[in-house]
């Protein structure tokens, strides 16, 4: 059973197995989440991120894909670097937005993860209005999570009351009341 939860909170901090960035294509570094991470997990991300490049995606981290690195001095063992659609660039199709958290929990589940963090992918920079990006997210790892094993938690972790809020809602509509589904392979933890 799979445990998905939101909560306030830093996403650089998170005693979890794998975080998820909101990165670019270019996976060279960024601001928002992207710049949190790799300031917290200090050079030896950016220069794996450069490997990549150099090795796998010579073009880039195509938008909707997600691949797993070390995480050097962050609190976890991998980060998972997914591109999100950017709306400001006419990328507005959600179907890209959900391929972000399915690719991700696919990767997590590759490498050996079992708890992960996940942010408000597309929510910043890239202009997804947040409860779009919070209906998506729930949903499609709620779907991946149910067809799925291997995950114990899937924590999306908010900066702000406001996303928060839309997060809540989202995992009240598509999950129901807490613990109102204790059959599911997905439920939300007891309040
Ligand atoms: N922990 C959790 N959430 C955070 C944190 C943090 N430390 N910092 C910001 N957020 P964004 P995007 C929230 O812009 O929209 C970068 O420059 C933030 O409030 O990080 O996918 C990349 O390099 C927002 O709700 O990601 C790309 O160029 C959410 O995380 C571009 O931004 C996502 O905001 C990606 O844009």
């Amino acid at each position: 059973m799979t445990t998905i939860e939101a909560a306030l909170g830093d996403i650089t901090s998170q005693e979890v197995d794998a975080v998820v960035n909101a990165a670019n294509s270019s996976l060279l570094g960024g601001g928002g989440v992207d710049g949190a991470i790799h300031a917290a997990a200090g050079p030896s991300l950016l220069e794996e991120c450069r490997r990549l490049r150099e090795t796998t995606f010579p073009h880039g981290l195509p938008v909707g894909d997600a691949v797993a690195t070390g995480a050097g001095a962050l609190p976890c063992r991998w980060v998972i670097h997914t591109v999100g659609p950017n709306r400001h660039r006419g990328e507005t199709d959600p179907v890209l937005l959900a391929s972000c958290f399915r690719r991700s929990l696919g990767v997590a589940r590759q490498v050996g993860a079992r708890t992960v963090a996940v942010p408000a992918v597309g929510a910043g920079a890239y202009g997804w209005a947040a409860r779009d990006v919070a209906e998506v997210a729930v949903r499609t790892v709620r779907d991946d999570c149910d067809e799925r094993p291997g995950l114990t938690l899937v924590r999306f972790v908010l900066f702000g009351d406001r996303l928060l809020a839309a997060f809540e809602e989202a995992l009240e509509e598509v999950l129901g009341a807490p613990g109102a589904f204790p059959d599911r392979t997905t439920r939300r933890p007891e309040p």
